[in-house]
């Protein structure tokens, strides 16, 4: 039988990697996976694998992965044809919309909404038919401060300097672990060896997290910090900068960093120190020595985005970088110049020109916090929230209070879920359509490669032919919209495949038919492994987007918030905080059903420091209960020098153990879920991005 190798990214998380599938034909016609390797000749990933592109292959034969339309009847589930299915949809949520008006339908699209093109480019052809402001995603649970702050500072929310990793002398990480997470807001492949590569020519990695990482336990130095207290240690430094007169010029233009600077004057290190729990002649150091390194990087994550400071955070590690000189400088952090480049394409994204219904959250770019999604649904009134699409995400596991969360979908009157699962989420949903798998369709990243730390493009063709009547995610949307636009008589304007777009993206881009490397979809497929297009240059002062050319250093929603912050009570002695933590075999809520990514030891124990666990009588691998406001849970505790004394660290997306899951493997070991214990009022005030680190628990013995 035929053998033949196969040249793909995998995009299951940031990182993009470049892999080498082996197949072989079938008698049938089909095809077997032979071997999944990362591919060598890929100049960007450079033959680096993790082990969930392994696991493609299971996410390719899981018996439990749905494969045509389902149709809930009780607690049967029954196949039901595609044409059907979208009149049933088209039917239900036009006739509550007839009747509620259009936001109580409400729509969630979850993480892999940014990894599969085919959702990038056509989710809203009909999620935009709905004309609903009910639009939440996983976003508010995740990178929103990110994106407001460049709105903010730069005029686009895209548009987000990355660091420089391969040519810088000096990174600083918080709340972030890219040896677990492979990277995240920065593309890169292989991140292990390029840190490395900056220890061995001189540089240093320092990294700030409540836990010893796997990142932290690679660096030159680590600081613990109290959860939630980035924000005090980041004012320090700052203030550090500006007390000790140690920044360098920019070639930018800057509007109202003076203003900063007096704004944030009696935020001196010593003034914070308590508050983040590192000494403050330990900030100073820290400033003297980042400024004084040719070239330096502040970098901070998911540990800093999703707690209640998360806006302050990303707004000073700007500043940082900024007022040193390291903001849009080689060796600093820099704004790729992706082929498909959605920043030139797309208008800088608009923020709170309206509020949720119930708390008054503010929008960012037409969607609302996903924290306030249960009460759109429990509260009554006019615009409660009466149906919901789920679009590729789980909820029920990935945001604040996911018993609330399930409460409220129990009391809807219709749900659609396109996902691959019946999970912990769609087992609510009336109608679960799925898209065919990852392997089965073509992609081209949209998303990743704006983030990445060079400007790399390729694109990747199905591995394995769909089997009949499966449709893609963007052919599910077409139908969709189709049915809707007939049923409620709007005309619907005719759209192009994903490919074709592109395509288009491709010619009118930088790269495209203006330049002299004259990419297409055509072009790139000629390059199986790739194309590289060079190292990131300066170019943010010819890309700002702000309406005064310049960057913006002094945001009013930054400055308002100085008061909440100052304001915050320092921590009652003996307090534990939670926080999260990612595996490298795992991938969110979603990657448990595969044996090749679980066996062995659980890795959802809660880590606690072993003078806390004796404080409180508990032993390593005890069952112990977490309780928070919300909720509490049942979990294995871990004895770990690891963990910060009075901060416990338990993963997301774990919890399985839900009557109607239909997920074998993963229900053999459930977890418990922390947003089980995650609040939905504890939230970045300015943002409304969830605050799902730095949350206050017990833990007792169970
Ligand atoms: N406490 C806590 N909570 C967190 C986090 C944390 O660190 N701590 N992290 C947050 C972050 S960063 C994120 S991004 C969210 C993720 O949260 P979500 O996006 O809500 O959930 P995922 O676990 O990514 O689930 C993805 C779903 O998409 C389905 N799926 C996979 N591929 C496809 C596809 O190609 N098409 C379709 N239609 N469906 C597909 C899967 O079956 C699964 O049901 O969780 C957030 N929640
Ligand atoms: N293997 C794997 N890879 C993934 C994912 C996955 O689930 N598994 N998910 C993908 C997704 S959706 C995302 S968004 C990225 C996220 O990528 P990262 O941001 O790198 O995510 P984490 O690995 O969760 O790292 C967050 C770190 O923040 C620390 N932390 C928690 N609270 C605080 C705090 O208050 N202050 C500070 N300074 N640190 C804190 C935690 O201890 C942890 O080490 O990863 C992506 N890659
Ligand atoms: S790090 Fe792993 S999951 Fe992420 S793209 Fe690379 S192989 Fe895929
Ligand atoms: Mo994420």
């Amino acid at each position: 039988m035929t053998k033949t190798l196969h040249h793909r990214a995998c995009h299951l998380c940031e990182a993009i990697c470049g892999l080498t599938i082996e197949t072989e034909d079938q008698e049938d016609g089909s095809r077997r996976i032979l071997s999944i390797k990362g591919d060598a000749q890929d100049s960007f990933s450079r033959g680096h694998i993790c082990p969930k592109a392994v696991a493609l292959q299971d996410i390719q034969n899981d018996p439990d992965r749905i494969r045509q339309p389902m149709r809930r009847a009780g607690n049967e589930w029954l196949p039901i044809e595609w044409d059907e299915a979208f009149a049933l949809v088209a039917e239900r949520l036009a006739d509550i919309q007839a009747r509620h008006g259009n936001n109580a339908v409400a729509v969630y699209q979850g993480n892999p909404s940014v990894h599969n093109y085919g959702l990038m480019t056509h989710s809203n052809y009909f999620l935009g038919l709905l004309k609903t402001r009910g639009r939440f995603s996983a976003t508010s649970v995740d990178q929103l401060p990110h994106h407001l702050i460049s709105q903010q500072m730069y005029g686009h929310g895209l548009l987000i300097p990355i660091p420089d990793i391969d040519q810088t002398r000096f990174m600083l990480i918080l709340g972030g672990n890219p040896l677990a997470s492979n990277g995240s807001i920065m593309t890169v492949p292989d991140v292990e060896k390029r840190l490395k590569a900056l220890q061995v020519r001189g540089g240093k990695l320092v990294v700030v997290d409540p836990r010893r990482s796997e990142t932290a336990a690679m660096a030159d130095q680590h600081l613990f910090v109290r959860p939630g207290q980035d924000a005090a240690l980041l004012f320090g430094l700052l203030n550090t900068l500006f007390e000790e007169g140690l920044g360098r010029a920019t070639h930018l233009q800057v509007e109202g960093l003076e203003q900063v600077r007096a704004a944030i004057a009696h935020f001196t290190p010593e003034a914070m120190s308590q508050r983040c729990g590192i000494p403050s002649e330990q900030i100073r150091q820290l400033a003297r020595e980042f400024a004084a390194t040719e070239s330096a990087v502040c970098y901070g994550r998911m540990g800093v985005s999703t707690q209640a400071f998360g806006s302050l955070c990303q707004w000073l590690i700007q500043l940082i970088n900024l007022v040193t000189g390291n903001l849009d400088r080689v060796g600093g952090v820099l704004c790729t110049e992706p082929a498909v480049d959605l920043v030139s394409a797309t208008s800088g994204g608009h923020f709170n020109r309206w509020q949720s219904r119930v708390s008054g959250l503010p929008e960012y770019g037409g969607e609302l916090p996903v924290a306030a999604l249960a009460e759109e649904m429990l509260t009554p009134g006019e615009g409660q929230v009466r149906a919901l699409v789920t679009v590729a995400g789980n909820p029920v596991l990935s945001t604040p209070n996911g018993r609330q969360l399930e409460q409220a979908l129990d009391g809807l009157e219709f749900m659609l879920s396109i996902d691959l699962y019946i999970n912990e989420t769609t087992r609510y949903a009336d109608l679960i359509l799925p898209p065919t798998a990852p392997l089965e369709h073509e992609h081209y990243d949209t998303t990743f490669n704006l983030f990445a730390v060079r400007n790399v493009t390729r694109f990747n063709e199905a591995v394995l032919a769909r089997p009949a009547g499966a449709k893609h995610d963007w052919e599910i949307f077409v139908g969709l919209a189709k049915a809707f636009a007939a049923r409620t008589g709007i005309e619907l304007k005719p759209t192009l495949a994903p490919e074709q777009m592109i395509d288009l993206g491709l010619r009118a881009g930088p790269y495209g038919d203006r330049s002299e490397h004259k990419l297409s979809v055509a072009r790139l497929r000629e390059h199986p492994h790739g194309i590289d297009l060079g190292a990131l240059k300066p170019n943010l002062a010819g890309r700002l987007k702000t309406a005064s050319g310049k960057v913006e250093a002094a945001p009013a929603i930054l400055l308002g918030d100085l008061d909440r912050f100052a304001a915050q009570p320092v921590l009652r002695e003996g307090q534990l905080m939670l926080i999260g933590r990612r595996h490298v075999r795992s991938n969110n809520s979603w990657m448990h059903n595969y044996h090749r990514l679980v066996k062995g030891k659980p890795r959802h124990q809660l880590l606690m420091h072993p003078n806390d666990l004796e404080a409180r009588g508990l032993v390593d691998g005890q069952r112990v209960k977490v309780r928070s406001r919300v909720g509490v849970i049942e979990v294995e505790v871990g004895a770990s020098d690891d963990m910060m004394p009075g901060v416990v660290s338990l993963p997301h997306g774990w919890g399985h153990a839900r009557p109607g899951v239909r997920m074998g493997i993963a229900s053999e070991q459930p977890g418990a879920s922390a947003n089980d214990l995650t609040d939905e009022r504890h939230l970045d005030a300015v943002s409304g991005n969830a605050a799902l680190n730095g949350v206050p628990v017990e833990v007792v013995a169970a």
